[in-house]
């Protein structure tokens, strides 16, 4: 029989910010792992994730793709591990879910693709400037043991393994900048685990 959660991926993808919230629910699953091109371009793969991206997550048959989905989506279906705010956090819990996932998420690709939105169209970006983006999400975590609410949840699995992400491909600045200050208390890691 399958397991209750499955979890598609590849160890050098985004599907450690998944492996990691799979391991703060603490439920059991099954890791299926998929090679870059070939698996995971797959017609069987394909049928769970049309996008042909890891990482993807199968629970008792329904599917849920999109990092930020999935950990939100956990958080919902296994209120036991705590890792939903109460309302008094929730919303910071979406704005900096949402913020992470979408203005930082595309921030960084371009800034990585080397492309700079031209000046008069700005203003039509989500994310504004990469410079501009990096500044509020550091304004968002100074000063916080946690980003919403009073306890670790879902967010900061995705804020803090956005914030490890931009340390370790893109510009250490910006770690020096979010996690050097003084009054900087963030450090999400729970029962942190980056193993793929
Ligand atoms: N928006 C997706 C991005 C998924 C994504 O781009 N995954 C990359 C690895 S980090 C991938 O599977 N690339 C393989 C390909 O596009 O062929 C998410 O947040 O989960």
């Amino acid at each position: 029989m399958p397991a209750d959660l499955i979890f598609y991926t590849n160890p050098q993808s985004r599907g450690q910010t998944v492996r990691w919230m799979v391991e703060e629910i603490g439920a059991p699953y099954e890791t299926v792992l998929l090679e870059y091109g070939t698996t995971m371009k797959s017609a069987e793969y394909l049928a769970i994730n049309p996008m042909g991206k890891v990482p993807a997550l199968a629970h008792k048959g329904t599917v849920v793709t999109e990092a930020p989905a999935i950990c939100a989506y956990l958080a919902e279906a296994f209120p036991d591990a705590g890792l939903k705010p109460d309302s008094d956090g929730l919303a910071d819990y979406f704005r900096w879910l949402f913020f992470a996932a979408g203005p930082i998420e595309a921030a960084f690709s371009n800034q990585a693709a080397g492309f700079v939105p031209p000046e008069d169209k700005r203003a039509t970006f989500g994310y504004g400037t990469f410079e501009l983006a990096i500044e509020t999400l550091e304004g968002a975590v100074t000063g916080k043991r946690f980003i919403a609410g009073h306890s670790f949840s879902a967010a900061d699995v995705y804020v803090g393994s956005m914030i490890n992400f931009l340390r370790d491909c893109q510009d250490f600045r910006v770690w020096a900048g979010i996690m050097g200050k003084k009054e900087t208390h963030y450090v999400p890691t729970q029962g942190a685990v980056d193993s793929g």
